[in-house]
């Protein structure tokens, strides 16, 4: 090579690395909460965040899981393995007082999935319980004492409770005021109206789990940076999850909507948490798809009422950091396709 092709090659190869630190610099970065096993959005949310992060668009940090359910962890592993990133941390609610399947048993319905993909073989992973993860706790801290200031979203489309315990020792507020841009919450049902809502099932449900509720409280309530709650969600004509049926079958996500919807005339299930996660990653990008609502403080409340323990209460005020979101209804169609183009993607080849 002579002496000008080789500085040549140099400068297209420091340019190409220059780009490529940029792109990476523009990344959002991640920490995912769910209750995964409630519902199968939580498990579509987590496909389409290793989606968007195969397109060099999101960099996952962790994942947290936030209810007493042994399986979701071994599930939310077998779900990074088959995206390949098995080594992706998981972090978990350790205590054994808020079981999601509680309102799965209560209503019967709910079928589980989380169990019988972790114990079948045929899945990958190395994670089987909560025993087998981090405390999330302990977790929080590491990560966020190892990034730059101002610089993680944590979309939380599950119980608060790992959020709850993180504020209320003195070390991981501090962490969370520095380090944590924003909280983007799928849970909502906050509207600026003067009216109080049954709190939502992300949120432990209006009278199904109390430490949850009782930690949605104080997370709404002390959470140190602006909060973002939705107050709507994509209607029931645009569900999607149908062509999962077009990925492989030692997909995790594919068959937990086969579990979940097996006795179903089709695999199409709500958008809620994807649409948490969405909005967290597009919210800048495409105004569009957005309404914000005024400003204020989403506060829940409780009472002694025999049906309702818990609401859900938008608190308004100007000077507020705090704010609601809803999904542009005119965009649902849009949303809800590329949503679902996202979670079918298949994943990226190793390297
Ligand atoms: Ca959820």
């Amino acid at each position: 090579m002579t002496f000008r092709k080789a500085a040549f090659f140099i400068v297209i190869t420091t340019l190409l690395l220059c780009i490529k630190a940029s792109v990476s610099f523009g990344k959002l970065k991640v920490i995912y909460e769910t209750d995964m096993d409630t519902d199968v959005d939580d498990a579509a949310a987590l496909a389409m965040l290793h989606a968007l992060a195969d397109n060099e668009e999101v960099e996952l940090l962790a994942v947290m899981h936030n209810t007493s359910d042994d399986f979701g962890p071994g599930y939310i592993d077998a779900i990074n393995s088959y995206y390949n990133r098995p080594d992706l941390p998981i972090g978990s609610y350790k205590r054994d007082d808020t079981y999601s399947r509680d309102i799965a048993t209560l209503l019967n319905c709910c079928p589980e999935f989380t169990r019988p993909i972790v114990l079948d073989p045929f899945f990958e992973g190395d994670v089987r319980t909560r025993a087998d993860v981090a405390d999330s706790h302990q977790l929080y801290i590491d990560i966020l004492q190892g990034v730059p200031e101002s610089s993680v979203t944590i979309i939380s489309v599950g119980y608060m409770l790992n959020l709850e315990y993180l504020i209320k020792d003195p070390v991981g507020l501090e962490l969370v005021r520095r380090k944590v841009k924003e909280l983007v919450v799928f849970g909502g049902g906050w509207m600026p109206q003067d009216e109080r809502h049954v709190l939502k099932m992300n949120l432990g449900g209006q009278q199904i789990n109390h430490t949850a509720g009782m930690a949605a409280m104080h997370v709404f309530e002390h959470w140190p940076t602006p909060i973002h709650v939705n107050a709507n969600r994509i209607s029931k004509e645009y569900y999607q999850g149908e062509r999962l049926k077009e990925t492989p079958k030692n997909n995790p996500v594919r068959e937990a909507y086969r579990i979940y919807r097996h006795n179903k005339e089709h695999w199409n299930r709500h958008l809620a948490d994807m649409s948490a996660a969405y909005y967290a990653v597009f919210r800048n990008r495409k105004p569009e798809y957005w309404t914000l609502g005024s400003r204020g403080t989403p506060r829940v409340g409780c009472t002694r009422d025999p049906i309702i323990h818990f609401y859900s209460i938008w608190d308004t005020a100007e000077d507020s950091q705090h704010v609601h979101w809803s999904v542009n209804p005119g965009k649902f169609e849009e949303i809800s396709e590329h949503i679902e183009d996202l979670f079918v993607q298949p994943p990226a080849l190793k390297d």
